[in-house]
């Protein structure tokens, strides 16, 4: 039998991915952490989320990472990350289409004002809101990777005016591109709901700070859908307070679990959900890892690696 496939994770059990790889391989030496993961020699493919840190180095053998999320953060800060081990990660169409769902359902519902019909119902007012044309309510992605252009061009769709910031330069059709630290300002400055959906690196962490905000036309809407630590809380609960930004719609935190008492919690103008813009869904991030399984059992070059010097 192969080498051992280990799946690090405390969320799930993994049975799921458990019952793919048998009807993909045949029987499996499979582990999980939470059984116990035995004699780590034995262990070629670690499937991981948020593992504990300085555990994957001790997995003598292990010639693949594979990240359960799309994103990566959750391993590179392990200073101890087996140098030489390729490490892949998920590309889950399904998470990728639930991300842009998150991004759009928020959008519409700040556009369409429902928060405010809510509130009016729950008071029994009928009270019609000033009317807003579509193409003066513009939407700006804060990273333009697999999620960010599938959110983009789902806008696009839509009719929204829609610009795009990433790193380099991109070209993608009905979306207004700007990229780098040149058109950070740009893009800010014609972007009145923002989504974020960049990866958590050296670079982007803190980037949605005051100046971020005041770069924004005043009232913008803040959607965050890329990681906490992009967020400067104190710097968004300010802009929050002077009205600069008017509401936000916030999946992911500095610190998760959103501990108890935490500003977010009780905000009259935030939306708090519980990191689940995008789960990995076994079915549709399965079918890559298995090939990569094979691909690295044959020797064969690996899909969806991850550059770890960028962080993404
Ligand atoms: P990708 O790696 O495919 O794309 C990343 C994008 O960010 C690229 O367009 C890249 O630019 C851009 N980027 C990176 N660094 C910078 C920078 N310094 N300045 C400007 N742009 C930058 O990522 P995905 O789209 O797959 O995922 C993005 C993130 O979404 C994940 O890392 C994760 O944090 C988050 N996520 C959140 C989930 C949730 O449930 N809330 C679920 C899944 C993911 P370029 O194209 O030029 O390289
Ligand atoms: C991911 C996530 O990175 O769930 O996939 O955040």
């Amino acid at each position: 039998m192969a080498g051992a496939i280990a799946y690090i994770s405390r969320d799930t059990d993994g049975l799921h991915w458990k019952k793919i790889f048998e009807t993909a391989f045949g029987p499996i030496d499979f582990r999980t952490v939470k059984e116990g993961l035995g004699n780590t020699d034995d262990i070629e493919i670690a499937l991981a989320w948020k593992p504990a840190p300085g555990l994957l180095a001790t997995f003598k053998n292990l010639k693949m990472i594979v990240s359960l999320g799309m994103g990566v953060d959750h391993l590179l800060i392990d200073e101890k990350l087996p140098a030489g081990v390729p490490i892949t990660r998920i590309m889950d169409d399904g998470l990728i289409g639930q991300m842009s769902e998150y991004a759009i359902f928020f959008a519409l519902r700040h556009h369409r004002d429902i928060e405010k019909y809510a509130a009016s119902q729950r008071a029994g007012t009928w009270k019609p809101e000033k009317f807003v044309d579509t193409i003066d309510r513009r939407i700006g992605v804060m990273g333009l990777g697999t999620i960010g252009q599938d959110t983009a061009g789902k806008f696009v769709a839509l009719g929204v005016p829609t610009a795009g910031w990433s790193r380099t330069q991109k070209t993608l059709p009905g979306v207004e591109t700007f990229h780098g630290a040149d058109g950070l300002a740009r893009f800010l400055a014609r972007t009145d709901i923002l989504v974020n959906v960049l990866p958590l690196t050296r670079e982007t962490r803190g980037i949605l700070d005051a100046k971020l905000f005041a770069a924004l036309p005043k009232g913008a809407y803040v959607i965050n859908m890329g990681r906490g630590g992009h967020v400067v809380d104190d710097d968004l609960l300010a802009a929050l307070e002077s009205e600069q930004i008017s509401g936000a719609a916030l999946d992911v935190f500095n610190t998760e679990p959103l501990p108890a008492g935490h500003a977010y919690w009780a905000h009259p103008r935030v939306q708090v959900t519980p990191h689940v813009a995008g789960s990995t869904n076994p079915r549709t991030a399965s079918p890559g890892v298995v090939e990569n399984i094979k691909r690295v059992r044959s020797g064969q070059p690996l899909l969806n690696t991850v550059d770890a010097k960028s962080g993404y």
